[in-house]
């Protein structure tokens, strides 16, 4: 046992105390990593509120169509987003929430003019539910397949947006949206969004109108707006 010197025995200590140091620093790297799956685990996730969707002269078809079946209102300030009601029933809205993906989230909104005519305008309000972890900001909408920012720009000029429903390169309907795109929602934060529909000359005479609307949101600090968006 002549080799088990004072020397030896200071190097055996020293080896312990570093594979004790590794010990630590090895348990310190295992909950770095646990903190990181626990961040990448939160869901960015927002729904059109069941029960919310309310909207201008509905058809009637069944309770939750809508209020206000009757009498037609027309655009009579366009461009201006106001109008005024007739003494003519003619033409009627409809509006439902959609789940298309059946995870038992509304994330459409289908809108059908029924029999309408030029200047016939109609007015569709819901909210917007922040159903996520991850605080979220509105960020754009996807009307018939196609992204629009925040479209209530240039009142006075466009109304807002004109689409194209029956693809004849001539637009059919303008669409004014109300305030909150951009409006941070945290976790079950709610915030109120509605837009107007106005038909315009160009409309197809004697066919339902129908548009489909999603929204999307982005995580808070992700949120732009491309210029000329
Ligand atoms: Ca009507
Ligand atoms: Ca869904
Ligand atoms: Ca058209």
């Amino acid at each position: 046992m002549s080799w088990l010197n004072g020397s030896a025995l200071y190097a055996v200590a020293l080896l312990a105390l570093v594979l004790a140091g590794a010990g630590v620093a090895y348990s310190m790297w295992s909950q770095g990593l646990a903190v990181n799956s626990h961040v990448e685990t939160g869901e960015l996730d927002i729904e059109f509120l069941n029960g919310s969707l309310i909207y201008l002269d509905g058809c009637g078809l069944a309770p939750g169509y809508g209020y206000d079946h009757g009498n037609d209102w027309n655009a009579t300030y366009y461009p201006a987003p106001s109008a005024t009601q007739l003494d003519k029933d003619v033409g009627c809205t409809r509006a439902e929430l959609l789940d298309t993906d059946g995870d038992g989230d509304y994330d459409t909104i289908n809108v059908t003019l029924h029999n309408v005519y030029p200047w016939y305008y109609t007015h569709v309000a819901f909210k917007v539910h922040n159903n996520g972890d991850i605080p979220v900001k509105i960020w754009r909408v996807l009307i018939d397949g196609k992204y629009y920012y925040e479209i209530n720009e240039d009142i006075l000029n466009s109304h807002g947006v004109h689409i194209d429903v029956n693809n004849d390169t001539l637009p059919d309907i303008a669409i004014w949206w109300g305030d909150n795109f951009g409006k941070q929602l945290h976790h079950c934060d709610s915030a109120d969004m509605s837009f107007d529909i106005t038909v315009l000359q160009p409309a197809p005479q004697g066919s339902d109108i129908t548009i489909t609307i999603k929204l999307e949101a982005v995580q808070w600090n992700e949120y732009t707006v491309p210029s000329g968006g």
